[in-house]
């Protein structure tokens, strides 16, 4: 048996907009992922979160199917424009009960919150009267948002999560354009990108000098990062992996833990990479007290040859495949997932790893993992989900063996308790625990949710 410390936290993770529907119920204001969702041809069928789970009004069920799990924590988050309708000025209180009433349930059950502030769905009147992320000003916004929260919900809430993603935000939403707000630009994406840290730099120093010391609590950053393995031996190649980690995660996680941009980037993109200013980099640096890690699969990296043909490996890169010169593709034996990303175990493991060896062995959470299966429309088919079994038996088991190399590994959420409006996919992808049928809104739980239950009881597997 692969047992984990007592005090391990087991959860698993939602995101306001995909889960919670209500979109103008009780004086909730749009973001942008409504506006982006409206606009044909950018989501699966035009589906937009109106409904989604309906969880706006079913948290109760919700909280008692956790309970029923036995989940010890819950990460979901805070939908800004359901408490600052415009982004910002008058408070929506109607938006503040909802959170209160959520927050009091998750504690009565001893279930403990882990809130994040902000998982894309900006306010959309932001959107329009700042420009958004590429806006330097909007980092004071955030800041504003984030002050309110704690001040109303800091007494029962000490997990708190700035960002999530900010690298799908800055390469998605600034750089590819297939999330909202849609904008696709080869320069944005490190200008939204340097905002958001910015503002991750503000938050953080709100609570820890105004609620931290009367609330203990502790707050981080949740990055996403997918494993990169040199194709070959060859050096060329080791380099270029290399150089894609510096891309993708030390972006974000250099800045904090470092004090700068990684040196890499700097080299290749020059003055298209933002400076920080001396204030700025002051509230960066050292603003986690843990180490939130989203990740999901792996994929080959190699150093991109004068000529070769790009395409491919656009998606990977998030259409910045020059800047960093690598070409990324995937070993035709590795089991796909429904969104097509690879099921590979042991690159979590030397992920953690080589998180933990560059930025000094902190405490990791990983605050999201999992995998959409197909046909779980069919709810039949949706909880022998056998295939959602192993993928989290193997990287649970890459999680204990990262942790026994010296990983201080304190934590891990599942993605995602239930189904729900995966982004630009729609409906189409099922990455729950517990499936959801859209039409009735009944939740059924999957194989996959009897088995991480009975883990989180054993304290092992
Ligand atoms: C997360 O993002 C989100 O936080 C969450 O809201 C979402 O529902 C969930 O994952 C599932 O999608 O295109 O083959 O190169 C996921 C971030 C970044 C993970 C890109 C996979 C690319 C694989 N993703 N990465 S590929």
């Amino acid at each position: 048996m692969k047992t984990f410390n007592p005090d391990f936290v087991w959860g698993a993770a939602s995101s306001a907009y995909q889960v919670e529907g209500a979109t103008t119920t009780d004086g909730r204001g749009p973001s942008i992922w409504d506006a982006f969702s409206s606009i044909p041809g950018k989501t699966y069928h035009n589906q937009n979160a109106d409904i989604a789970c309906d969880h706006y009004n079913r948290w109760q069920e919700d909280v008692a199917i956790m309970k029923e799990m036995g989940l010890k924590a819950y990460r979901f988050s805070i939908s800004w424009s359901r408490i600052f309708p415009t982004g910002r000025g008058e408070v929506n209180e109607k938006g503040v009960a909802f959170y209160n009433n959520l927050i009091d349930e998750l504690i009565k059950n001893d279930i403990t919150p882990w809130v994040t502030l902000f998982h894309w769905d900006f306010p959309l009147a932001l959107q329009m009267e700042m420009d958004g992320l590429l806006n330097p000003a909007i980092a004071d916004e955030f800041a504003n948002y984030a002050k309110l929260c704690f001040a109303r919900f800091g007494d029962r809430v000490t997990h708190w999560i700035t960002l999530n993603e900010p690298w799908c935000s800055a390469m998605l939403g600034h750089g590819m354009g297939s999330k909202a707000p849609g904008r696709v630009s080869k320069d944005e994406p490190y200008i939204a990108a340097h905002n958001l840290l910015r503002a991750h730099g503000k938050m953080v120093d709100i609570y820890r000098r105004e609620f931290q010391p009367t609330q203990k609590g502790m707050i981080g950053i949740a990055n996403n990062c997918d494993w990169r393995e040199p194709k070959t031996d060859s050096e060329l190649d080791k380099k270029a992996a290399e150089r894609a980690l510096e891309f993708f995660v030390s972006w974000f996680a250099d800045p904090i833990y470092l004090g700068d941009y990684p040196a890499s980037m700097r080299e290749r993109l020059g003055e298209r990479l933002p400076t920080f200013s001396d204030e700025d980099i002051a509230l960066i640096k050292n603003s986690s007290d843990f180490f939130g890690l989203n990740h999901y699969t792996t994929m080959l990296a190699e150093q991109t040859h004068e000529g070769d043909v790009v395409e491919d490996t656009i998606r990977g890169n998030g259409g910045i495949s020059e800047d960093q010169m690598v070409t990324l593709s995937k070993d035709p034996s590795w089991e796909q997932t429904d969104m097509e990303w690879s099921i590979v175990p042991w690159g979590c493991k030397k992920l953690l790893i080589w998180l933990s060896e560059r930025y000094n062995y902190p405490d990791i959470y990983i605050t999201e993992n999992g995998c959409a299966l197909p046909d779980e429309d069919d709810v039949n088919i949706a909880i022998n989900d056998t295939r959602r079994v192993d993928f989290y038996r193997g990287y649970i088991d890459a999680c204990h063996q990262a942790i026994e190399a010296g990983v201080k590994l304190k934590g891990y959420f599942a993605w995602t308790l239930m189904d729900n409006y995966e982004w630009e996919e729609g409906y189409t992808k099922r990455f729950g625990l517990n499936h959801v049928d859209f039409t009735t809104g009944k939740r059924t739980p999957k194989q996959s949710a009897i088995w991480y239950s009975t883990l989180i009881k054993d304290g092992g597997f």
